[in-house]
């Protein structure tokens, strides 16, 4: 292995200090959640000269087990796979209609699958947050579907300054198409494509922040692999640019960053004499409590994700810890029309498959009803005939976060049905494609002859809408010094995979608020 040549951005790989914060320390900025809004917010705090302190429920995955690897694969699921679950939770729980979740040590691994009532959210848990698990694709959204969602938002910075900025910052870059064109490793989504265009429906590259020169590599066996090792959603040991090797490590490199892992932000209020008391609880990694700590920041930005962000905001308000959040804090939420679909083809998909995704089916600008799907990989290892789609649908319905004071936890309003409408455009473009290829959909992969995969998210958005629980730049109002920055500002869908939309306005809203409120 040591004598494969490694990226110089894996070699690099977080040399980032992780001291753990002590009680009573006080700290300039406190960044809750190392994910997209918390590396940008760490990046620029930095630069700015400002110490800056981020506090990540997860570990710092930089270690490897004993196999020698710092993840497992999705084939083998050990510990490392799941925060805190004795069995795994796959977003495909079956296989031929058999259940195929396979117990595991309870351990603080890369993935959560956080149930609510009617919906479970994945979600990436460790430094990096969603960037360990992802397929790594960084779409930027279609203008006037940003426009639309976040009409507050200046566009021509967006489109000119910070999705430039973001796409540079996180390592976005594009496969080669004439390899693409040949590539085992893609046959799955070259009959995919075929099928699509066959029905009339327009295809397209993705960009990815996976390293395609890697893979490549890979491909040609000079490689170690990873994404054609069946590697992704329990993080990739290899070739990935998450976030710990681009804005982290770029923040870490100013000198100015720590980062507290294994410590879970549980309160947020003002502190006598200014600033804000953060308390948390520090796991060991078995999920127990073994220490409770509480800290003052100067400024506090909430970065914990759409679901962290909003639960704990929720919380603080019913508790009267920040009592005057305006009445949307846990509004709004939605995920982003998400469905998982597969159909039985005939066409072969090929035993290696890559698990970074390459291209979608863009039939956006259907009036109706949007569907952009992915062409998403099923890394078994052997041939499986089958073609896997996670669709992205303008979904209108939209849920809010509250807090159960019986039970002390936040609550989604989420219910079953709300997924119809996502259903409903999805079959008309599926079952357009089926029909021109004499081809059903799979009924066993997501339960006994159940069709669409939608009772899980993948890509949980809102919950702390810009412009309506915060102000145009993500301060929330009433409470100087505390921002959001994450996933929770985006008000329920953008119509394509959401990272770098993330990315990109927590780059605007952090140019904002470093200029203005910290000069
Ligand atoms: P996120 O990345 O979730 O970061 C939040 C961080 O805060 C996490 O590290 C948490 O552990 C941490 N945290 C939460 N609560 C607390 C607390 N109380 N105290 C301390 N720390 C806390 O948020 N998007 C794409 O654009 N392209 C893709 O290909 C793609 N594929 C995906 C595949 C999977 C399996 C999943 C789960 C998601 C995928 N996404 C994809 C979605 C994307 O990863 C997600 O939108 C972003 O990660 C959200 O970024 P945030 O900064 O909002």
């Amino acid at each position: 292995m040591g004598a494969l040549a490694l990226p110089s951005w894996w070699t690099a790989a977080v040399a980032t200090p992780r001291k753990a914060l002590a009680a009573g320390d006080h700290v300039p900025a406190l960044v809750i959640g190392s994910g997209y809004g918390g590396a940008v917010a760490a990046l620029r705090l930095t630069q700015a000269g400002i110490a800056t302190h981020i506090v990540e429920m997860g570990q710092s995955w930089t270690t490897p087990g004993s196999d020698g690897k710092i993840f497992c694969d999705m084939l083998n699921p050990d510990g490392r796979s799941y925060w805190l679950r004795t069995k795994t939770d796959q977003p495909l729980g079956y296989f031929l209609g058999i259940p195929v979740n396979k117990t595991i040590p309870k351990y603080a691994g890369v993935l959560d699958s956080e149930s609510f009532a009617a919906t479970r959210i994945y979600q990436g848990r460790g430094v990096g947050g969603g960037s360990l698990v992802n397929g790594g694709m960084a779409v930027t959204p279609k203008r006037a579907y940003f426009e639309e969602v976040l009409p507050s938002v200046n566009s021509d910075e967006m489109y000119t300054t910070y999705f430039p900025r973001a796409n540079a910052g996180l390592g976005v870059n594009t496969i080669d198409q004439a390899w693409f064109e040949t590539t085992d490793c893609y046959q799955y989504t070259r009959v995919s494509r075929m099928r699509a265009n066959n029905a009339g429906y327009a295809t397209t590259f993705l960009p990815n922040v996976y390293d395609f020169d890697y893979m490549k590599r890979e491909a040609a066996n000079q490689a170690v692999r990873s994404a054609l090792a069946s590697e992704v959603i329990y993080g990739n040991n290899y070739g990935k640019r998450s976030l710990d090797k681009t804005y982290l490590a770029a923040a870490a490199a100013t000198g100015r960053l720590t980062i507290t892992t294994l410590h879970t932000v549980t309160s947020v209020s003002p502190a006598t004499g200014g600033g804000y008391t953060v308390a948390m609880n520090q796991l060991d990694t078995s999920g127990n409590t073994v220490a409770t700590k509480t800290v003052t920041a100067d400024r506090v930005f909430f970065a914990a994700g759409s679901v962290g962000t909003s639960k704990l905001l929720v919380s603080m308000k019913a508790q009267g810890k920040l009592p005057n959040l305006p009445a949307a804090v846990g509004q709004g939420w939605g995920n982003n029309g998400n469905v998982m679909v597969a159909r039985a083809g005939l066409d072969l998909t090929g035993s290696l498959e890559s698990g970074m995704p390459s291209m979608g089916i863009d039939n956006w600008s259907d009036p109706n009803g949007p569907v952009f799907a992915e062409i998403a990989p099923f890394p078994a290892g052997i041939e499986t005939w089958i073609n896997l789609y996670l669709a992205i649908t303008k979904n209108p319905n939209r849920a809010a976060f509250t807090f159960n004071s019986s039970t002390g936890k936040v609550d989604l309003s989420w219910q079953a049905s709300y997924t119809q409408p996502s259903i409903d455009a999805a079959k008309r473009v599926f079952d357009a494609i089926n029909k021109k290829a004499g081809t059903i959909y799979r009924t066993d992969l997501f339960g006994v002859y159940k069709t669409w995969g939608d009772d899980f998210v993948y890509h949980p958005l809102g919950g702390c809408v810009l412009g309506k629980a915060t102000d145009n730049y993500g301060r929330v109002p009433g409470y100087s010094g505390l921002y959001v920055v994450d996933g929770s500002l985006v008000p329920g869908s953008i119509g394509v995979n959401p990272f770098v939309t993330i990315t990109a306005l927590a780059e605007r809203n952090m140019a904002k608020i470093i200029s203005t409120d910290l000069a």
